[in-house]
C-alpha cells in the first residue's frame, strides 16, 4: 500500500522555514550536479547550477507526486522541454527520492537510466523525451487539455529555456494555451541569457519577453530565478490567479549560469563546460563555502 501522497515537504511550515527547505534542496542538487559532471569531465553543469533554485521550488514546494510511484495518475506533470538540462532534472529527481542518489554516478554512461539528454522511456519521473527544442510547450498543452477533459485537478509545469523562445512552435503553443484557457498550466523559462552559439541577444533578440507572453494572453511574472523567496512568491501569485477564468501562467526567471560556484560563473564558454580534473575540488569547496549552514 502506498503511504506517501505528496511531495510538498514545505506544507505547513512558516515562510522562513519554507524558504530554508527549498534553499537546502537546491544546495544538495548543486552537489549532485557537480558529482554527475565529474563522471564525464564536462557537460551542461552551468545550466544545472543556474536553474537549481527553479527545480527546487518545483520539487520541494509545488509539485504533487509519490516518490515511490512516479506514474501515479494523480500526480502533477513536470515536463522538461530542454532535454540537455537533464543533469539538473536528475539532481532534483534524486533529491526528491524518485531516483536513488547512488545511481547518479551512472550519468551519461552506456546502459544508464540517466542519459545526457532527457528520455521518458529511460528515467522514472521524466515525462517527455527532449533534445528537439521547442516541443515541450506544445506537449504541455495537450497534457493540460487532457487532464482538464478528465476532470483531474493535476497541474502541468513546463520547464523551458530562453533559447526555446526562438522557436515558432513555442509561440503557436502560447496562443493555443490562452485560446483554451489553460489555467492548469504554468511555464518556467530559464532566462540565462545564453544559447549554444553565444549570448541570447546576439543569436536572436527575443526581448521584450514579458510583453510577448502578456500579448499572448498569459499571466506573466519576471523574477530573479536564483532568489528562492521571489520564486515562491511567484508561485503563490499563480495560485491566487486560480479559478474558472484562470489564464495560463509564465514565470520568467533570470538566472546566472554556474550559480553557487564562482569559478564556473566566470567561464567564457558556458553552454557545454569542460572542467579540468583539479577544478572539481575547488568547485565543491566554493559551493559549500557559499551556503549558509552547510554541513558538507
Ligand atoms: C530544434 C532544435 N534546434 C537546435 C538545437 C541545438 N541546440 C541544442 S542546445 C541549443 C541552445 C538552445 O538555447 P538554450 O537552451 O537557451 O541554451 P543554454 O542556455 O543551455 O546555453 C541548441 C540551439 C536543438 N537541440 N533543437
Ligand atoms: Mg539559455
Amino acid at each position: 500500500m502506498t503511504t506517501t501522497t505528496t511531495s510538498t515537504a514545505t506544507a505547513g511550515t512558516g515562510a522562513a522555514e519554507r524558504r530554508r527547505l527549498v534553499e537546502d534542496f537546491a544546495y544538495r542538487m548543486r552537489h549532485h550536479a557537480l558529482n554527475m559532471g565529474e563522471v564525464q569531465g564536462q557537460g551542461y553543469v552551468g545550466q544545472a547550477l543556474g536553474s537549481a533554485d527553479m527545480f527546487a521550488a518545483v520539487y520541494a514546494d509545488q509539485l504533487v507526486y509519490r516518490p515511490e510511484d512516479p506514474d501515479w495518475d494523480g500526480r502533477d506533470r513536470f515536463l522538461l522541454s530542454t532535454g540537455h538540462y537533464a543533469i539538473g532534472h536528475y539532481a532534483a529527481l534524486a533529491q526528491a527520492g524518485i531516483v536513488p542518489i547512488e545511481e547518479l554516478e551512472t550519468y551519461g554512461s552506456d546502459d544508464s537510466r540517466l542519459p545526457m539528454s532527457g528520455m521518458s522511456t529511460y528515467t522514472p519521473g521524466m515525462e517527455i523525451s527532449g533534445g528537439s527544442l521547442g516541443h515541450g510547450l506544445p506537449i504541455a498543452i495537450g497534457t493540460a487539455l487532457g487532464l482538464r477533459h478528465q476532470g483531474s485537478p493535476s497541474r502541468v509545469i513546463n520547464f523551458m529555456s530562453d533559447g526555446e523562445l526562438d522557436e515558432g512552435s513555442t509561440w503557436e503553443a502560447a496562443m493555443g494555451a490562452h485560446h483554451h484557457g489553460l489555467g492548469n498550466l504554468t511555464v518556467l523559462v530559464d532566462i540565462n541569457a545564453l544559447q549554444a552559439d553565444g549570448k541570447t541577444d546576439t543569436v536572436m533578440r527575443t526581448e521584450p519577453v514579458a510583453d510577448k507572453w502578456a500579448a499572448s494572453g498569459w499571466h506573466v511574472q519576471r523574477v530573479d530565478g536564483n532568489d528562492v523567496g521571489q520564486l515562491l512568491a511567484a508561485f503563490d501569485a499563480v495560485a491566487q490567479d486560480a479559478g474558472p477564468d484562470a489564464r495560463p501562467s509564465v514565470i520568467l526567471c533570470d538566472t546566472r549560469v554556474g550559480c553557487g560556484v564562482p569559478l564556473l560563473e566566470e567561464r567564457e564558454k558556458a553552454h557545454f563546460m569542460r572542467i579540468e580534473e583539479h577544478e572539481w575540488k575547488t568547485c565543491r569547496e566554493q559551493l559549500t563555502a557559499g551556503h549558509e549552514g552547510a554541513t558538507k
